[in-house]
């Protein structure tokens, strides 16, 4: 939809769009190209637009004014023409002048997979700190590419790439942009130290947290939920949206968890991954994890019935290495297994490893008896004795495990606590 400056709704332009994708054929792509358009064909549906076909060129070299080679760009200028395309959108990054040259050509807005991506989380971003991120990342993927300044850049409107917190800005030139980036970093830098008091509260209650955390679609939110309702609990009025949509949930939601034995933790839901994520993004993204640093426990979901759920796998682990959470507590589910029962796939079985349905709650019992045995059980009662010049490990046993005494002593100071058997093997030689 466009709107004109009265925010009222003057034309409602429907998005169709031309996909386009390059093979290098180079060994370091993450998966096969026809995976990566159809997650580029997933995540333009899910930013609203139509697709209408898709098309890949084979290219060692990537083109520096058209991106793919001239002879393609005029063939899927007359595609669009055929097909009455308005849209294209590229798999790849685009600088500005190929933004420029490629829409000279082809006479349709071209935008790239950043583009698209931004546009979705302008779209969804619900809390002020997501809005902000969103705008901040937009700025940034914008100002180097001013210069330029392609048709969805340089237009402020409602189309895919023009929307979201950051539309009325467009026009503004690098001054203000820059101006608006340090404003921006300021007032995230506010609720940043309003969610460091948040989590310290959080830290201290005692009660442990349980991050869900994995590809985007793979089942997280469902999985909160089921949990939510599980075993006649009727927690169901605090169910979290889930969709079968790429980015269905943008901004961390935390529910207390009540097990049939009293047993309390909290849960939370958080923002899905995906490969080649906007640098831009990464910030934000990792603005809105830091709350898995803090779990205890971290459950990754992954899609098995997804073509590429290895791949979403890894992409999953690096982010988790990035937050310096990969040496946490994990627990891998297989999720969606209701649908590959009967077939001939094989997934791995083993320790840590569940296979579960979120949807039809198969697979939940043994889930949740394992996060209990992680959570509750797999505790062991010790004494320790931290030289003085150790206060950061005093500090950590007093936020994080269930301190029995302390007392100060000449070599130290002297703590009885429960410890998990990450905590164990890491304090060892201190244990007395
Ligand atoms: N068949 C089947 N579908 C499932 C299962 N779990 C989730 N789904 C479906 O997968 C889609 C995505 O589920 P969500 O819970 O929104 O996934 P998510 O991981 O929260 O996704 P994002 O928030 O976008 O990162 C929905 O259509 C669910 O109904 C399952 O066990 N089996
Ligand atoms: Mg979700």
């Amino acid at each position: 939809m466009q709107f004109n400056e009265n925010n009222e709704i003057i034309e409602h332009i429907e998005q169709r769009a031309v996909l386009v994708g390059v093979s290098t054929g180079s060994r370091d792509e993450v998966t096969t190209i026809e995976n990566s358009m159809q997650e580029l064909e997933e995540l333009a549906q899910a930013a609203g637009a139509e697709v209408l076909e898709k098309v890949v060129q084979n290219k060692q070299r990537i083109d520096a004014t058209y991106y793919i080679g001239k002879g393609k760009a005029e063939e899927i200028r007359i595609l669009c023409n055929a097909l009455d395309a308005n849209l294209v959108i590229f798999n790849d990054e685009l600088s500005g002048a190929q933004i420029r040259n490629l829409e000279e050509l082809m006479e349709v807005t071209v935008i790239d997979r950043t583009t698209l991506i931004l546009d979705i989380f302008a779209q969804r971003a619900q809390s002020k700190e997501g809005k902000l991120q969103v705008e901040l990342a937009q700025l940034r993927y914008r100002l180097p590419r001013l210069i330029g300044l392609g048709r969805a850049l340089s237009r402020t409107g409602a189309g895919i790439g023009t929307r979201g917190p950051g539309e009325k800005k467009l026009e503004l030139d690098r001054r203000h942009i820059l101006d608006r980036i340090s404003d921006i970093r300021q007032q995230l830098e506010e609720i940043k130290k309003n969610r460091e008091v948040q989590r310290g509260k959080r830290r201290k209650s005692e009660i442990p947290v349980v991050a869900l955390v994995g590809y985007t679609n793979a089942g997280k939110s469902t999985l909160m939920n089921q949990i939510l309702s599980y075993a006649g609990f009727h927690q169901e009025d605090k169910s979290v949206y889930a969709e079968d949509m790429l980015f269905a949930t943008l901004d961390t939601a935390h529910r207390k968890i009540q097990l049939p034995d009293k047993e309390e933790f909290i849960l939370i839901d958080t923002v899905g991954f995906v490969s080649k994520l906007p640098h831009a993004l990464v910030d934000a993204f990792k603005a809105t994890l830091e709350e898995v640093q803090d779990a205890h426990l971290i459950i990754h979901l992954v899609d098995v019935t997804n073509r590429d759920y290895e791949m979403q796998m890894k992409v999953t682990e690096n982010v988790l290495e990035e937050l310096e959470v990969k040496d946490k507590s994990t627990i891998l589910v297989f999720n969606k297994i209701d649908r590959i029962e009967g077939e001939n796939t094989y997934i791995p079985r083993g320790k840590d490893l569940i296979h579960l349905s979120a949807l039809k709650g198969i697979g939940l019992d043994e889930l949740l008896k394992t996060v209990k045995e992680k959570l509750f059980q797999d505790q062991k009662k010790v004494a320790l004795l931290i030289p003085y010049n150790r206060g950061d490990i005093v500090s950590y046993l007093c936020d994080k495990t269930k301190v029995l005494s302390t007392e100060y002593q000449e070599e130290g100071v002297f703590v009885e606590t429960w410890l998990n058997t990450a905590d164990y093997n890491r304090y060892i030689s201190f244990i007395r």
